[in-house]
C-alpha cells in the first residue's frame, strides 16, 4: 500500500528503480502504525513536482519527509532547501560507485540547510522509517507504544550465545 489515510509520513524517491529500496521504510511505517504515502518525484527528470512537493507537504499535514535518490542524489537536499519539515535522506545504492556517490551528494549539505542522513540501501531506508516513526511519536502515543514494543522485541531477539 503507497498511501495511507491523512498520511503523517511522505517518503519520496527520485525513480521507480528506488522502490525495492525505499519500501523498506513503507514496511516499518507500516510495522509501526504511521500512516504515510509514497510518490516518485525527481529532482532533475520533475523538478516542478518536486517543487509543489516540498512547498505543500507542511500545509497537507506532513510531519516528515523520507527521500531516498541513488547517483547524483539531489532530491533530499533540494527537498530541505523547500519545506521546513525535518528530512531524512537515504542513500541509495548505485551501480557504478556502490552508493558512495549517493551518500556523498546527501550528506555534504551546506551549513544551514540539514538533511538527516541514513546508511546506504536498506539498512538505512528501515533506519529511515523507524526514525519518522519517533519523531510521529513524540506527539502520538499509539505510536510510541508500537515503537516501544518494536524495541523490546528486537532486544529480546538477541541471544546471548552464539549458535550453531
Ligand atoms: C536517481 O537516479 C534515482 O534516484 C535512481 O537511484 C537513479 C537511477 O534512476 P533510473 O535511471 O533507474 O531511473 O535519479
Amino acid at each position: 500500500m503507497a498511501t495511507s489515510e491523512s498520511p503523517k509520513v511522505g517518503i519520496i524517491m527520485g525513480s521507480q528503480s528506488d522502490w525495492p529500496v525505499m519500501k523498506e521504510a513503507a514496511r516499518l511505517l507500516g510495522e509501526l502504525g504511521v500512516a504515510y504515502e509514497a510518490r516518485i518525484v525527481s529532482a532533475h527528470r520533475t523538478p516542478d513536482r518536486l517543487v509543489s512537493y516540498a512547498k505543500d507537504a507542511k500545509g497537507r499535514g506532513l510531519k516528515v519527509i523520507i527521500a531516498g535518490a541513488g547517483g547524483a542524489a539531489h532530491l533530499p537536499g533540494m527537498t530541505a532547501s523547500m519545506t521546513p519539515l525535518p528530512v531524512l535522506g537515504v542513500p541509495v545504492q548505485s551501480k557504478t560507485l556502490s552508493g558512495l556517490d549517493s551518500l556523498l551528494s546527501i550528506v555534504q549539505m551546506p551549513r544551514g540547510v540539514p538533511v538527516g542522513t541514513l546508511a546506504i540501501g536498506e539498512a538505512g531506508a528501515v533506519n529511515a522509517g523507524i526514525m519518522a516513526a519517533s519523531i510521529v511519536a513524540l506527539e502520538d502515543d499509539s505510536v510510541a507504544a508500537k515503537l516501544d514494543a518494536y524495541r523490546q522485541a528486537q532486544t529480546d531477539g538477541v541471544g546471548e550465545t552464539p549458535e550453531g
